[in-house]
């Protein structure tokens, strides 16, 4: 009998309802299974938090987590309190402390799912972004001078260093090795930079690329600028198969990749500590959502697909395939879906729907 220590944040906005539907999954998951079982610890933190104490987690709220199996995350973000501080207080620290230097986004067009692209059919698109997660522009190097003057300056630095730019790479072209059995013939890594403008740390970047590149010459490589990779999200995404980039444009990229497969609200991530001597985070892509928190209608689906990564990282794929296989069949039925993909149920009742497919219904 596994027992996983999970610890719970369930964060801002939409965070608490889309997480209850995570938990309500995972409860269903140890029914269903002789040998597993989910203690949960739930952490209050986040911008209320913040507002009672005047930070997003406790001092020792890393050394708190360190022990779990895993994290479960909701959202960050609040409509009242600087998006950096929020950012920069809770979600961007576990990252870093916890050495969650690859970032897991798939992106599939599922049955049932209309793309806003034309004559997009169900699996023509079917792209994973990895995403570099503890460095790159996100770095917190900078500072600011003379505030408020006219000679005020501001420098934001990005770094890139040859451990997190060969980790994530390679990650990249391992995943690719993985995920060729079932990726529809396609076997390809795609490197997004924007070298010719930033001339340090992508130039590096891509010399890393061609260099890892070499050491699996069975998969086709392409290099893009951003700028490119954007128009060809939009335009030709079937063409694309493994996607690595920096932190900020591998995440700017999620955001389309998501958006062409229907929905922010089915896009999942997992922030992975390689080495395995931390947790590693399972979260939605999509944040807070302010417009929707509160009216019941956000989408699960995103946060219950985090929970299949969580449980094939946890080293139970049975439960992580059939959490997946009943996500594919709420979507493909139609019957209990969120307004976002033109129904009109609730979170809960999506949550209740994944229950009732795994439990054989
Ligand atoms: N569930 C993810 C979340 O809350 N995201 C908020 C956000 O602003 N994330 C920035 C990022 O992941 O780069």
């Amino acid at each position: 009998m596994a027992e996983y220590n999970l610890a719970v944040i369930a964060g801002d906005g939409v965070g608490p309802e889309v997480i209850a539907e995570g938990k309500k999954v995972l409860e269903a998951v140890a029914a269903g299974s002789p040998t597993i079982t989910f203690k949960f610890n739930e952490y209050p933190w986040g911008s209320a938090y913040y507002r009672e104490t005047g930070r997003m987690m406790p001092e020792d709220g890393l050394e708190t987590l360190e022990s779990c199996d895993a994290i479960l995350f909701g959202a960050v973000g609040d409509p009242n309190i600087p998006d950096h501080i929020t950012l920069h207080g809770l979600l961007l620290p576990m990252r870093r402390a916890f050495d969650q230097g690859v970032c897991i986004r798939p992106s599939y067009l599922f049955p049932g799912v209309t793309s806003p692209l034309a004559n997009k059919k169900a699996g023509d698109i079917d792209l994973v972004i990895i995403r570099e997660n503890t460095e790159g522009e996100y770095a917190p190097v900078g500072g600011r001078l003379y505030p408020g003057t006219p000679h005020e300056t501001v420098i934001q630095t990005n770094i890139f260093t040859r451990r997190g730019t060969e980790r994530i790479i390679r990650a990249a072209f391992e995943y690719c090795v993985r995920r060729n059995g079932n990726n529809n013939g396609k076997r390809k890594v795609t490197s997004v930079t924007k070298s010719n403008a930033q001339s340090f740390g992508m130039v590096f970047w891509d010399e890393v690329f061609v260099e890892v590149a070499a050491e699996y010459p069975q998969i086709e490589t392409e290099s893009l600028l951003v700028d490119r990779a954007c128009m060809d999200f939009v335009r030709w995404p079937e063409d694309f198969d493994v996607v690595v980039a920096s932190n900020l444009f591998a995440d700017i990229l999620s955001d389309i990749a998501a958006v062409v497969t229907g929905s922010l609200g089915l896009a999942a991530s997992a922030n992975i500590n390689t080495e395995r001597e931390h947790p590693s985070m399972f979260e939605s892509v999509h944040g807070a959502a302010f417009d929707i928190t509160g009216k019941g209608i956000a989408n699960p689906l995103a946060t219950i697909s985090a929970v299949a990564m969580m449980l094939d990282h946890l080293g139970e794929p049975e439960a992580s395939k059939s959490v997946d296989d009943a996500v594919s069949r709420c979507l493909i039925e139609r019957k209990v879906i969120t307004p976002d993909l033109g129904g009109q149920s609730s979170t809960s009742q999506v949550g209740d729907e994944v229950v009732r497919i795994l439990g054989g219904g």
